[in-house]
């Protein structure tokens, strides 16, 4: 039997605690082209960090028969009138599930099905948010705090950032008189 190393999870934080926790940085510089206002994102300091996702993959990343866990840390902050957010994805085993449940903070879960139709779920601590598959997923950060998101995913659905990429969403999470509101189009 294969031994695992030991993992944490700090309750107070989300932090994922040992030698086998990846992490990847996704900077304002990383998000070139995932916000409408490109001129504003482009106005902030390139290095500022939007969100970082630490993550533990205890099996073969493609390979069907593993599950991988994650915590997903967003800033607070906007590009023009939009949150901070994460890319998003489609999976690219489209019939690959997920959970997102938060731990700290306040936000949206933006999901978009095959034919662009995009809702939200709010989130805030304490939410289990079961992502079909089929659906791309995104989280925008709506408070003044970190957001802190737990996830929970099959080793072979990988990740499918074609879409998004090129034509975003079907709808955008803005801030529009102090609200947060699902903007339909581009
Ligand atoms: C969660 C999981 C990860 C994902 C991360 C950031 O932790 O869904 O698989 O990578 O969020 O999301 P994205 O890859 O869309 O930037
Ligand atoms: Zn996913």
């Amino acid at each position: 039997m294969k031994i695992h190393r030991p993992i944490r999870l700090d309750f107070s934080t989300g932090t994922l605690l040992g030698t086998s926790v990846q992490e990847t940085v996704r900077t304002v510089r990383d998000m070139k082209g995932y916000f409408r206002d490109e001129a504003a994102r482009k106005n902030l300091d390139p290095e500022t960090v939007v969100y970082r996702v630490q993550a533990i993959l205890p099996f073969q990343e493609g390979e069907e028969g593993g599950l991988f866990f994650g915590t997903t840390f967003i800033q607070p902050g906007m590009v023009g009138d939009e949150y901070f957010m994460t890319k998003g994805h489609f999976h690219l085993n489209r019939n690959r599930s997920e959970y997102y449940i938060t731990m700290a903070g306040a936000g949206a879960l933006i999901l978009m099905d095959e034919d662009r139709r995009t809702v939200f779920e709010p989130m805030s601590p304490g939410t289990v948010h079961y992502i079909p598959f089929n659906r791309a997923h995104r989280v925008s950060n709506i408070g003044d705090t970190v957001l802190t998101v737990l996830a929970c995913w099959p080793s072979d659905a990988g990740h499918d950032y074609n879409e998004i990429s090129s034509k975003g969403f079907g709808g955008r999470l803005r801030k529009i008189n102090g609200l947060a509101a699902l903007v339909e189009g581009l």
